[in-house]
Formats: structure tokens, C-alpha cells, sequence
């Protein structure tokens, strides 16, 4: 590379922002959307929810099962009826996989992911989590803040620009 290369790459990657990135989960059907997302670190991911479901992590050998290390939003009951927000923040680009973990959602596909390598997809997550018969989610919430609108904006005002999603 020359000089001028590498300091306009230098430039470019002070400039770049970190994103908020929008998950609707369960607004429209079984779903989180949208199902994929490429989040790098430093961004911060905003799950919304509709009653009455949930997110929790896992890896991509144990959809449906929480494992150790896994963020749990909580049950939907304490996101005070979905006003309040799962917030969690990026901090590689590691793949991350989650589910639903209200029963059976996950099984019919309530799955998404983040960062997903090429040889793992969401549809072979998806297909690997129909055969598991049980749900499970942690004791309590973990791995992320559960915030209101007002915190969510002030969130995306302190540097980071937001990728609004429609609404
Ligand atoms: C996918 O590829 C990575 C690196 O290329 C490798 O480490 C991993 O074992 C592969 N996974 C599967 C399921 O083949
Ligand atoms: C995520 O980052 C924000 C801002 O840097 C911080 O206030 C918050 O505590 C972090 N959340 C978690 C779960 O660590
Ligand atoms: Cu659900």
C-alpha cells in the first residue's frame, strides 16, 4: 500500500460510526426482523418487543438452550408491556445466534442471528431447531440493559448514528 492508501484508510476508519441496529421480535408473526444482521463492534443491537416473546443467545450447535454466557432479555412481562428495550452491545464480530424462548417459538423458526460465517446458516440453525424438543432460557435477565425510548435515543446521541426502522 502507499503512504496516501494508508493514511485515507486511517481516515475512513476514524469516521466510521457506530450503528444502532433494530430487531423487531414478533411484531409481524414468529420472527425476529430482520432475521440477519452484520453488526461490528462497537455497535449496539435493540431488540423491540410484541407480546409476548423474548430473546436469548446461545450457540449454533444449541438452538433453543441457553449456554453459558447467553444475554436473556427476560421474560416479555418485565419489558413493562414493550416499552422498555433489550439493548446489547457489540463487542467483536463473533457470530451470535438467538431464539424466542416462549415455547415452540423456537422450533417454528423464531430464530436469528448475527454475524452468521458462511458455512452456518440461519436456515441450518432454523432446520437443527426443529428437532429440539425443549426451551430453555436463564433464571434471570443477562448480557444487556433493559431500557426505555427516552434512554434508547440518548443511546444513539452520544456517537452513534441510528438506523431507524421505519418507526
Ligand atoms: C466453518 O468454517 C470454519 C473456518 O473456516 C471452521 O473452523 C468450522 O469448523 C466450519 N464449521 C462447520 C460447521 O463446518
Ligand atoms: C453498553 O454500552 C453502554 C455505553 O457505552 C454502557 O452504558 C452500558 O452499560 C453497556 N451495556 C452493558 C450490558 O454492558
Ligand atoms: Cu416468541
Amino acid at each position: 500500500m502507499h503512504v496516501k492508501q494508508i493514511l485515507l484508510a486511517a481516515v475512513v476508519a476514524t469516521v466510521v460510526k457506530s450503528e444502532v441496529h433494530n430487531i423487531d421480535v414478533g411484531e409481524d408473526g414468529l420472527k425476529f426482523e430482520p432475521q440477519v444482521i452484520k453488526p461490528v463492534r462497537g455497535d449496539a443491537v435493540v431488540f423491540h418487543f410484541y407480546p409476548k416473546h423474548n430473546v436469548v443467545s446461545t450457540t449454533f450447535d444449541k438452538p433453543c438452550e441457553y449456554t453459558s454466557g447467553s444475554f436473556f432479555s427476560g421474560p416479555f412481562d418485565k419489558t413493562d408491556n414493550g416499552k422498555l428495550r433489550f439493548v446489547v452491545n457489540v463487542t467483536n464480530e463473533d457470530p451470535v445466534w438467538y431464539y424466542c424462548a416462549v415455547p415452540k417459538h423456537c422450533q417454528q423458526g423464531m430464530v436469528g442471528a448475527w454475524n452468521p460465517p458462511a458455512n452456518s446458516t440461519i436456515e441450518a440453525f432454523a432446520d437443527a431447531a426443529k428437532k429440539v424438543s425443549d426451551s430453555t432460557f436463564p433464571s434471570s435477565e443477562s448480557g444487556g440493559l433493559l431500557l426505555d425510548e427516552e434512554q434508547v435515543a440518548s443511546l444513539t446521541q452520544s456517537g452513534a448514528s441510528p438506523t431507524e426502522s421505519g418507526r
